[in-house]
């Protein structure tokens, strides 16, 4: 296997500045392919596409492809399909949460009503199965399919999961990995496939994936305690509201006094949202959140030994940096 030495990159330079221009051919893939003779699903699929979102997704596509010196057109089109799933998973989840704030403006269960969302992540979802079948062979068919099918489950444990203050920090991993690493780590498995790397290799740019995807779910799930409203696009605190424990309230509740921990298993349990603020005071004072930061850095860390098994290039490098700036992020 060949092996990086350490990078001292530019820690000002963007990593995604390299694919910048492919991003703009996804882009076009994606307006392209929600074309439909029925308004109101491109009216939903635009509002949500047209609200941005970071595209980190596609973007893990197109570095791994460029690591792994694969150019073949398929990867624009797989890359808007990791970019569909994600959205129709938005769309679903944002409903089943009943939330209001998504990338900075309203919800599209909140502008079109929750039946449309529904419906319209279905468009997407099947869209992105029209389109994979099309450019991919039948490998990266069984990932994304594969994929879908463990998102979904992880979504169902986390329900199961929901006003339960027992929920261990395994049970919490296992969620995760499921309903947020399992699309980064196909993001990064599917051009290893086109590819055609051997069983090793494409299972090095699966862990990739799979420890950048758990990195960036923890700092999401701190940023829900310790993040700006007006930055990340969404509402603060909306776990707890939602009767979710993840890693900053388990951690929380470990390091707290015995009468902070009960007041965090109260809420949890009862849905009670009252002390919401001084909660949010009690995972801060805590230190539960520098804990929890310290577990996404672990994964972030795992992150860079499996790109090191990368060929050495620019690619490769900034997929190096990207897991180290995914747990600085905040938003
Ligand atoms: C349709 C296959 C399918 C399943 C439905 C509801 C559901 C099952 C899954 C939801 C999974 C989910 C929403 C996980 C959270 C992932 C996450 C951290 C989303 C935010 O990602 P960002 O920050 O979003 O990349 P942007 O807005 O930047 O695109």
């Amino acid at each position: 296997m060949n092996s990086h030495p350490p990078t001292i990159s530019d820690p000002t330079s963007n990593p995604l500045a390299l694919i910048a221009q492919e991003m703009v051919q996804v882009d076009g893939v994606i307006s392209d392919r929600l074309s439909t003779g029925v308004p109101l699903v491109a009216d939903v699929a635009k509002y949500i596409i047209g609200a941005g979102g970071k595209r980190l997704r596609p973007a893990l596509l197109l570095l791994v492809s460029g690591a792994l010196g694969f150019r073949g057109s398929e990867r624009f089109a797989l890359a808007a399909v990791v970019e569909f799933i994600h959205t129709a998973t938005l769309l679903h989840d944002d409903v089943v949460d009943d939330s209001t704030l998504r990338r900075g403006r309203a919800t599209a269960n909140q502008v079109f009503g929750n039946p449309a969302s529904v419906l319209v992540g279905d468009f997407l979802y099947s869209r992105a199965f029209q389109m994979m079948v099309e450019v991919a062979p039948p490998g990266v068919i069984s990932v994304l399919a594969e994929t879908t099918n463990v998102i979904a489950e992880g979504e169902v444990l986390q329900l199961m999961n929901v006003r339960d203050a027992n929920i261990t920090e395994e049970a919490y991993l296992r969620v995760i990995r499921s309903k947020t690493a399992k699309l980064f780590e196909a993001s990064a498995r599917i051009p290893s496939i086109l590819a055609n790397a051997d069983v090793q290799l494409e299972e090095q740019c699966a862990v990739y994936g799979q420890a950048i995807g758990t990195a960036f779910q923890v700092i999401d799930d701190a940023l829900d305690y310790d993040g700006s409203s007006e930055v990340m696009g969404k509402n603060l605190g909306d776990d707890l509201r939602e009767g979710k424990l993840t890693l900053p309230l388990i951690f929380a509740m470990r390091l707290a006094t015995p009468a902070h921990s009960k007041l965090i298993k109260d809420s949890i349990e009862t849905g009670a949202l009252e002390r919401l603020t001084d909660i949010i005071e009690v995972v801060r004072a805590t230190g539960a959140l520098r804990k929890t930061r310290l577990v996404a850095q672990s994964e972030a860390l795992r992150a860079v030994e499996a790109a090191r098994c990368l060929p050495v290039n620019p690619y490769s490098d900034a997929l190096i940096k990207l897991a180290l700036d995914l747990v600085g992020r905040q938003n």
